[in-house]
């Protein structure tokens, strides 16, 4: 469970992929860009995980993430893919999502049936939604990295002593700013 370079903070644009979450697998994944993909420090393994996600900084919700070839489908690109626990209405392409992952649930697999893989990603959803109900984690949620404006932090000095004072904000990596 506990796992080299967590936590771990990643913002950026969400992407199109091959539009299989939604349609396959009834799962939809909002897909990191490349840039943000390779930016991952070299102790985050491949597999799967899960934390905390937002939407333009609006709402915070749970997460699990999956990070790697996908072997089911035999991918040659990695990827980074966040289902975001949450029903939403629409599709955001485009938004910035923002993400801080805090848990190692398991290694990718590669299954016989896509039914298969749907069983294990809503098992890996289901430990999850436990999980992070830990308070230890709750942290995390109300963390300023989800409301807090990057570029203001940047520009201003008092802005960054006042998030460094709240902690965390400082860990951020993996980004790309608008
Ligand atoms: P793609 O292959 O383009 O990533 P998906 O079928 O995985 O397509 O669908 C992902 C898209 O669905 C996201 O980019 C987002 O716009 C939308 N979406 C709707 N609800 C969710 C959700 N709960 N979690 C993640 N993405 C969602
Ligand atoms: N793909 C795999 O090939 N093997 C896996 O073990 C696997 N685990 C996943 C776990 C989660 C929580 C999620 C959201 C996706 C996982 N996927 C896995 C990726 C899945 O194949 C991918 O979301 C679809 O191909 C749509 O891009
Ligand atoms: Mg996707």
């Amino acid at each position: 469970m506990f796992q080299a370079g967590l936590p771990h903070f990643a913002v950026g644009p969400i992407v199109k992929g091959f539009g299989r979450g939604s349609r396959e697998l009834r799962i939809p994944t909002a897909n990191y860009p490349d840039e943000v993909v390779q930016n991952l420090p070299k102790e985050i393994a491949t597999g799967v995980y899960c934390g905390f996600a937002s939407v333009n900084k609006e709402e915070v919700h749970k997460m699990v993430m999956s990070i790697g070839w996908n072997p089911f489908y035999e991918n040659s690109q990695k990827t980074m893919e966040t289902h975001i626990m949450h029903n939403f209405q629409d599709d955001f392409y485009g938004a910035e999502l923002r993400v801080v992952m805090l848990g190692y649930l398991r290694p990718e697999k590669k299954f016989n049936s896509v039914d298969d893989l749907i069983a294990e990603i809503r098992a890996d959803i289901d430990a999850a939604d436990a999980l992070l109900n830990d308070s230890k984690f709750s942290v995390y949620r109300t963390n300023c990295f989800f409301t807090e404006d990057d570029n203001d932090q940047q520009k201003s000095t008092e802005g960054v002593q006042k998030t460094r004072r709240r902690g965390l904000c400082n860990h951020v990596e993996s980004c790309i700013l608008s």
